[in-house]
C-alpha cells in the first residue's frame, strides 16, 4: 500500500493520474497547505522541505518502506515500481526524461509564478512588470509545447508517459492562462486525448471531491502560504 499525502494542486494531480494509471493501491491523507499543516513536525520528517506531493511505499525495495518527495521524483518511482509509462530503452528513456524535466523544472515554477501574481499579488502595487515576465514566460513555453507536439502524438515520443501525465494538469487552466485551443491544435487534440483517459477522468473526480481551506484561509493564513508578511525573510 503507497500513502499518497495530497491536497488538490496540479503537482498533486500528477500522482493522483498516475496511481489510478498504474491501478496500484493507495491510501489518501490530506495536507492542507492552506491551512499551514505543511509545517507540522510529522510532515516535515517526510518532506524537509513542506511541499505535497510525498508518498510512502510500504512495500518498497527490497520489501522497506520508502519515502518520496518532489512528483517528477515520485512519477519516474511509480514507472519503475509498475513497469509503465517510462521506456525501458536508454534513448527513449531520456526523450521522455527531458520533457519531465521540462515540466518540473520549467512549466510547474512559471505557470505557478504566473498564477501568483495574477490571483495573489497585492492588488494596491503596480505588478506589472511581474505580470508581463511571467505571462511572455507562460505563452513561450506553450510555444515549445505546441512545436513539439506538430512533431510527435506525445511530449516523450509516440507513447502517453509520465512526461504527459506531468503537463497535462499544468495546461487544464489555459483559458485563464489567456491560451487558446483554437490557436494551438496540437496541444488540442493531445489535451482531449489525455483528458478522456478513463484513469486521468477517476483522478480528477477524487481531487474534485477534496475540500481545502483554500478558498477561506485567513489573510495570516495566506501570508503563511506564501512565505510575505510576517513570514517573509526579505
Ligand atoms: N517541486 C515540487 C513542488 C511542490 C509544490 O510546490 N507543492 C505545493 C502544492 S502544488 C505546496 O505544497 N505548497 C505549499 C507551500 O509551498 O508551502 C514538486 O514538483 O513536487
Amino acid at each position: 500500500m503507497i500513502d499518497l499525502y495530497a491536497l488538490t494542486s496540479p503537482n498533486v494531480q500528477k500522482i493522483y493520474i498516475m496511481l489510478e494509471e498504474t491501478k496500484l493501491p493507495y491510501k489518501e491523507h490530506f495536507v492542507d497547505v492552506w491551512k499551514g499543516e505543511q509545517y507540522n513536525p510529522d510532515f516535515i520528517k517526510i518532506n524537509p522541505n513542506s511541499k505535497i506531493p510525498v508518498i510512502v511505499d510500504h512495500e518498497g525495495p527490497g520489501g522497506k518502506p520508502v519515502t518520496i518527495f518532489e512528483s517528477g521524483a515520485i512519477l519516474m518511482y511509480l514507472a519503475e515500481k509498475s513497469g509503465k509509462f517510462l521506456p525501458k530503452d536508454t534513448a527513449k528513456k531520456y526523450d521522455v526524461l527531458q520533457w519531465l524535466f521540462f515540466q518540473v523544472s520549467g512549466v510547474g515554477p512559471m505557470f505557478g509564478q504566473f498564477t501568483h501574481f495574477k490571483m495573489f499579488a497585492p492588488k494596491d502595487k503596480d505588478n506589472s512588470y511581474s505580470m508581463t515576465r511571467y505571462q511572455t514566460e507562460l505563452k513561450r513555453l506553450y510555444e515549445v509545447l505546441e512545436k513539439r507536439l506538430a512533431r510527435s502524438p506525445y511530449l516523450g515520443g509516440d507513447d502517453y508517459t509520465v512526461a504527459d501525465i506531468a503537463t497535462f494538469p499544468w495546461t487544464r487552466n489555459h483559458d485563464a492562462q489567456g491560451v487558446r485551443w483554437e490557436d494551438n491544435p496540437n496541444l488540442a487534440r493531445w489535451f482531449n486525448s489525455i483528458n478522456e483517459r478513463p484513469a486521468v477522468k477517476a483522478a480528477l473526480a477524487k481531487v474534485g471531491a477534496i475540500k481545502s481551506n483554500r478558498d477561506t484561509a485567513s489573510d495570516d493564513q495566506k501570508d503563511r502560504f506564501f512565505n510575505r508578511g510576517r513570514y517573509a525573510r526579505a
